[in-house]
């Protein structure tokens, strides 16, 4: 039997599954997994070109834009309105929404929603950053300008979702709901290639992931959970250990492969949580979920949540089941 090894030569396989599929959302994907390499490029060089620091500039969350923020948000952009199968797109750098409105992508039937480069604070310190992408299909009629609702689906709508981490190695993993696979950047072919097929997240795990900087305003339940993983009880001789890297893409992939629980609660300076809900929590947890994972917002799964503003952030705790299940009792 014939097995892809390729990005690509799996994403044609995929489709292949699909008898009713043009190729369009392939074509889609295809051009996602290019910009991807244009950023990693960039991203490993960041060090030898003026690429480093601030770019002067804020985004909309009032977050100093770092020049690679706003090269790798101007690279997928160019690359959505290039391959002709974005309608329309979110970005965490802009404000507004990105509208590709003349005829040929008026007729396409995608809308892409992303964070070109998440974490991108830690560039200049050399940790792992990453791209994250949450894919939709168009509910207004093709052929016509997009509407606001095209923007504001539930997380169970999404028909892709996928990230990038630009680490030790460039990984993308991403799922059209059939599972989550892994490919790794090969620079010797320029291609990623199937190196993570069909990723479980264990049932349960030892990592707990949350900015512990925040704990005095944390809800209550959190500190409770917290100071259960930190007791050493010699009955359960639990033997957690917290891993926080502050990079979201690099947080959830560790505790995807390995098991564990991230959480990102409400704060004093967040009240309804840091983490954006259409470009960050959407596609983790659509993932997590495909992975065998769970992801809520404390009160409701995350998949489920309504949005209403397409920048709108949320409280985000994902990760492996039993770890999930565990916080919940102490949340409720
Ligand atoms: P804090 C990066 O700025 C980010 O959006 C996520 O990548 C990361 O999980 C979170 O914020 C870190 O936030 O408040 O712990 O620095």
């Amino acid at each position: 039997m014939y097995t892809a090894n390729t990005l690509n030569q799996f994403i044609t396989e995929q489709q292949s599954a699909y008898p009713g599929a043009t190729g369009d959302f392939s074509r889609l994907l295809h051009h996602i997994g290019i910009a991807a390499k244009k950023v990693n490029r960039k991203v490993n060089k960041a060090g030898l070109v003026d690429i480093l620091g601030q770019a002067g500039g804020s985004n909309v969350q009032g977050e100093n834009q770092q020049k690679l923020d706003i090269y790798a948000d101007d690279t997928f952009v160019n690359e959505l309105c290039v391959c002709g199968e974005c309608c329309a797109a979110v970005s965490e750098e802009k404000q507004e929404t990105i509208i590709f409105n003349d005829p040929i992508h008026n007729n396409a039937k995608y809308i892409v929603c992303m964070d070109p480069l998440d974490g991108s604070s830690n560039i200049d310190v050399n940790v792992s950053i990453g791209t994250i992408f949450s894919i939709y299909r168009r509910l207004s009629p093709i052929g016509t300008p997009v509407t606001e609702a095209d923007f504001l689906q539930k997380g169970s709508d999404q028909v892709a979702a996928g990230y990038i981490i630009y680490g030790s190695s460039t990984v993308l993993v991403y799922t059209v709901g059939q599972g989550v696979n892994g490919f790794t950047l090969d620079p010797s072919i320029g291609e990623f290639c199937l190196s993570h097929p069909a990723i479980k997240t264990p049932k349960n795990g030892i990592i707990y992931s949350i900015n512990e900087g925040n704990y005095i305003k944390f809800p209550d339940g959190v500190k409770k959970y917290i100071k259960y993983c930190q007791e050493n009880d010699p009955a359960t001789r639990r033997p957690f250990v917290s891993r926080y890297i502050g990079s979201l893409v690099a947080d959830v992939h560790r505790n995807l492969l390995k098991g564990g629980l991230f959480l990102y609660p409400e704060t004093e300076f967040y009240s309804q949580g840091k983490l954006r809900l259409m470009y960050e929590c959407n596609p983790i947890a659509f993932l997590l979920e495909q992975a065998g994972g769970i992801a809520t917002d404390g009160k409701q799964r995350i998949l489920d949540i309504v949005p209403e503003y397409i920048h709108q952030r949320s409280p985000f705790y994902t990760g492996s089941p039993d770890m999930v299940r565990k916080l919940l009792e102490f949340l409720n």
